[in-house]
């Protein structure tokens, strides 16, 4: 007897708006100008916010920074797709989605100049950041688990990089994600590289989308570059989670613009003209011309625009370097109760502190 195929699979892409600022009418979502000016406010606040980052760190006024450069529009574009009432999981590049979620930005500057205490800024269903690469997916899936049992009707958003995508964490949420049929949404961010390590030496998939497929459910791989795909991808993948179709994975396939980090230097690792090629399908750009063809951008626009943004992140940076840090902070919220070793070793730093300060 012949072998005989006994599955099929395909992943497919979307792309609704194209680096020139084109857009597919078919595809186009019908949103209002009030939606879209939204949208283009908040991208231009994440780059401004991401370009005085660099800045404060450079004059040591920050810790170590990942830039979110060229994330713009996968992260605006999905966080809009949200309700407020689902769950927000975000990675350490999150610092855009964080801003369109509602987190204040002296908060999200406080955390990076090192202050444990800007967590207090959250609540649920908004989580942390995850330094850790994937632990965040594993508790996504947990409580979309628990919305499920609960019936309630909210869907749980997880965020992580291409790089989350060969840890343990990542498929063992998604085998569970398949198999309990979760309310979740695996949000990739595929920004080619992990710290040094191209997307291509990382797995010998030829899409990371194809996971999904493995697991149950689908994968589909979005132009992470272009505002109106994600939102229309992840809005779809949350309404199908909320109303009982499971999960989705979503690629959002875009490039890191910046370094890994502030600590980083990527001219080591890849070539100059590669970045150049991809800075051709900036997200904020294409997004902008969208605009002007509707009628809505304009260069007074862009430049009220860019004040109001400037004077809004200068205020926040204001609040955040006149804040003083509690150092018992960073020991009082691991644990719900506080054990002896922890307790120990901030007594410890609490009387060198003293003491310190007696000399
Ligand atoms: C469990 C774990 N292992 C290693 C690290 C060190 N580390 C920090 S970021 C990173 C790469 C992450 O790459 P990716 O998931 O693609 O996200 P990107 O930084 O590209 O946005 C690594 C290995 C970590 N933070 N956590």
């Amino acid at each position: 007897m012949p072998r005989q195929k006994i599955l099929e699979m395909s992943v497919d892409w979307l792309q609704i708006l194209d680096p020139e600022g084109n857009v597919d009418e078919d595809l186009e979502p019908a949103l209002d100008k009030e939606t879209l000016e939204k949208f283009y406010r908040n991208m231009v606040l994440m780059r401004l916010f991401d370009d005085k980052a660099l800045k404060l760190q450079r004059q040591g006024r920050m810790l170590t920074y990942g830039s979110c450069l060229g994330h713009e529009a996968c992260q605006i574009g999905s966080v809009f797709a949200m309700r407020p009432e689902d769950w927000f999981f975000p990675y350490f590049r999150q610092h855009g989605a964080q801003i369109a979620r509602g987190i204040p930005m002296k908060f999200i500057y406080m955390y990076w100049m090192g202050t444990e205490d800007a967590n207090m800024g959250l609540a649920p269903p908004n989580f942390t950041v995850a330094i850790p690469v994937s632990t965040q997916i594993l508790h996504a899936v947990g409580v979309a688990w628990a919305a499920k049992i609960k019936k309630q009707d909210i869907a749980a958003a997880v965020y992580f990089g291409d790089g989350a995508t060969s840890e343990g964490d990542f498929h063992e949420g998604m085998n569970f994600a398949g198999v309990f049929k979760t309310p979740v949404v695996f949000l990739c961010e595929n920004n080619q590289y992990a710290i040094s390590l191209p997307r291509e030496k990382q797995t010998a998939s030829k899409t990371l989308a194809q996971k999904a497929l493995a697991y149950g459910f689908d994968g589909i791989q979005v132009d992470g570059n272009d505002v109106l795909a994600v939102y229309s991808a992840t809005k779809e993948a949350l309404d199908k989670a909320r109303s009982g179709g499971g999960p989705t994975f979503i690629e959002y396939f875009t490039y890191r613009l910046g370094a890994h980090t502030t600590s980083d230097d990527p001219t080591k690792y890849r070539e100059n003209a590669e970045v150049e090629e991809w800075k051709k399908k900036d997200p904020v750009k294409r997004f902008r011309i969208y605009l002007e063809k509707k009628g809505i951008w304009s260069q007074g626009y862009e430049d009220n625009l860019i004040k109001e943004c400037s004077d809004l992140i200068e205020k926040a940076v204001e609040e955040a370097e006149a804040y003083t840090p509690v150092v018992e902070n960073m020991f009082r919220y691991v644990y719900e109760e506080m054990p002896p070793n922890l307790k120990e070793q901030m007594d410890e730093l609490m009387s060198f502190i003293a003491k310190k300060k007696g000399e």
